[in-house]
This record gives C-alpha cells, sequence and structure tokens, in this order.
C-alpha cells in the first residue's frame, strides 16, 4: 500500500507537508517526524501551515523548521514541489485558506490519515481508520521504506501516538500503536518529560478557567451529556495564554453517568469551536458532521460560523435528537477479562 508514496519520495526531491488548523500532537509530531526523515533521505522538505504553531508544542520543533503560511517571509509557490504530504487532515475544509492554494495548483497531492470519515480528497490516499493516529502511520512508512528511526525522529512520532491515544487511555490504543511506542522508547524517547511539557507547564491562570468553565456545566439528556463553555471574556479574564480543552473534557468524564462531553469554544462573533468526546456508545463523529465538522467516533470536532450562544443552541438540540433516536448506553467495562 506504501508503494506509490514511497516511488513519490524517491523520484522526487522538493516536498511540502502540512496538516489542519488548531494543529495538536498528532498533526505537529507527523508532520516534524515525516521532515525528518525526508531530510534524512537528501530530500528538500518545508513544513508549511494555515496558522502558527500552538505554544506548547514549540519545544518539539527544535530548529523551527514549521513555516506559518501568513507569515510575510514564507513565500512558496507549490509548483516548485513535487508533492505536498497533507498529514492527519480528514478534509479539505481543516487547512483553512490554504486548501484553495492547494486545490489550485498541479501538485501532487498526497493524504496520509487515519480519519475514517476521510473519503480521499487527494491524488494518492493513504487512510487506515485502523491506525491510532497519524503518527503511527508515519512509524509505518518509515520502517516500510527500511529508514532509520533516530531520536530526533521517534520524539515526534511518540507525541502523536501519545497524544491521540489520551496517553494511552482511549479504544484506538492497540497493539500496534504500544509496539511502536515501545521501539521509539528503545531508542530514546523520554515519555515523562513528554508528558510533563503538555500537561504540566501550564500558567496558574489555567486553574482559573478551569474553575470558571467547570462552575458553568450543564447536563443534558439525564446528564449522561455535559457541556461546558469557554467564552473570549472568560479566556480573557483568567488570562491564559494557551486554552487546553483536553483537561476539562477528562474531568467531566471521570463523572460516571457521562457519555458525551462537549466543549464550546468562542473564536470570534461569528466563530465557533466545538469539541465533543464521547466513552462508549455515541458516534460523535456523525454529530460533528451534522455541523461540517468530523473526526473520530470518540472524539470529534466542528468550526461554526455562528455566534457561541447560538452554536450551543443547535448543537445541544442535534444533541437531544440523537439521544432521542439511539440507544445510548453507558456501561462501565461490562467486562474486562
Ligand atoms: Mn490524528
Amino acid at each position: 500500500m506504501w508503494q506509490k508514496i514511497v516511488d513519490i519520495i524517491n523520484e522526487g526531491k522538493r516536498f511540502i507537508i502540512t496538516t489542519h488548523l488548531f494543529s495538536e500532537g498528532d498533526a505537529i509530531g507527523s508532520e516534524l517526524a515525516l521532515h525528518r526523515f525526508l531530510c534524512g533521505l537528501n530530500k528538500d522538505a518545508v513544513i508549511v501551515n494555515n496558522e502558527a504553531l500552538p505554544a506548547v508544542y514549540r519545544c518539539f520543533d527544535t530548529d523551527r523548521d514549521v513555516k506559518f503560511l501568513r507569515n510575510k517571509d514564507v513565500n512558496i509557490n507549490l509548483n516548485d514541489f513535487d508533492a505536498i504530504f497533507i498529514v492527519d487532515v480528514a478534509d479539505w475544509s481543516q487547512l483553512g485558506d490554504f486548501a484553495d492554494m492547494i486545490k489550485a495548483s498541479s501538485i501532487t497531492k498526497v493524504c496520509i490519515d487515519h480519519h475514517a470519515s476521510n473519503p480521499g480528497y487527494a491524488d494518492i490516499n493513504f487512510i487506515d481508520k485502523d491506525a491510532s493516529s497519524a503518527g503511527e502511520l508515519i512509524f509505518d512508512l518509515i520502517t516500510f521504506m527500511n529508514g532509520e528511526i533516530t531520536l530526533e525522529i521517534a520524539t515526534p512520532l511518540y507525541l502523536s501516538i501519545a497524544t491521540d491515544t489520551g496517553w494511552f487511555k482511549f479504544s484506538n490504543t492497540s497493539a500496534t500503536a504500544l509496539k511502536a511506542c515501545s521501539d521509539l522508547i528503545r531508542v530514546g524517547v523520554k515519555s515523562e518529560m513528554i508528558y510533563e511539557q503538555l500537561y504540566q507547564t501550564k500558567h496558574a491562570s489555567y486553574l482559573k478557567l478551569l474553575n470558571l468553565a467547570l462552575g458553568i456545566l450543564r447536563p443534558e439528556c439525564d446528564g449522561k451529556a455535559v457541556w461546558t463553555k469557554l467564552t473570549k471574556e472568560m479566556i480573557k479574564s483568567s488570562g491564559v495564554p494557551f486554552v487546553d480543552t483536553d483537561v476539562i473534557i477528562d474531568l467531566v468524564r471521570a463523572v460516571k453517568e457521562v457519555e458525551v462531553v462537549i466543549v464550546f469554544r468562542e473564536i470570534g462573533d461569528r466563530k465557533t469551536k466545538v469539541s465533543f468526546r464521547s466513552k462508549h456508545t455515541v458516534d460523535v463523529a456523525k454529530l460533528a458532521s451534522d455541523f461540517g465538522g468530523g473526526g473520530h467516533v470518540r472524539a470529534a470536532g466542528a468550526s461554526i460560523n455562528e455566534p457561541i450562544d447560538t452554536a450551543i443552541g443547535n448543537v445541544i438540540s442535534g444533541v437531544r435528537e440523537y439521544f432521542e433516536g439511539n440507544e445510548v448506553c453507558v456501561s462501565v467495562a461490562a467486562s474486562l477479562a
């Protein structure tokens, strides 16, 4: 399955790598690892993202390889490149303004992804919905090519797999993912340091924001769905430099009866970002896709061009309909053995 992509790598010289908006561990880890691998093969490769990296991930980009499309110094002509690798992206809409540029160019478009909702929008698509993460796929590609997994490649790959499996908590924590991580640690990855960097370096003001968000939690559907919101005002008044919704989601998900957690984040006057998570039965990728988003069965998201309260009203009625039309069982590990 990798052969077509291997041929593109072997026959080409200049490559671009990109990933989705609101990039996170898997997106950034897989593009950094692929970049380092291609450079190790003496290829010219550049990473160009729509947005600057979130601060918490900047330390992984040790050589400042991730370029920011809107930065004036970044002048790229896609037609100068042999191929663009689009990693961890299920749909063109997740690429923001960059999508139109890519679509308009004649560059060979290669997609490497693990979202089940991915329709195969590129010229060449490697989509494995059973992979834990895009990073696991990059690991597989490098292994297929008999490439060396150096520590510089292993660290971002570990970042990918660890974050997309919720640090080995979610149902995508497969034997393959753990085997890859075992190999990565053998190379020298410092798991505990990556964990600390991601989850234990927050500003004290983050607790203020958590307090605000937890203070307005709203249960729906007999408490099986719970949502909260982060408005610009809340973010500003708490003073957090970087908003991480994962901790809020994990805290709410700690409640036994909760099946679905939804966090609404106000991005602009008419722009709201929605994160959905579920535990056992609710297909949140389906819920997100009703609002133009997508993702995985247990973790999905959408960007809605509505003011936050309108978005909340619409999404919550969608959630109520889902609960009315589907059997939603909230079961705690029926059989562990
Ligand atoms: Mn991913």
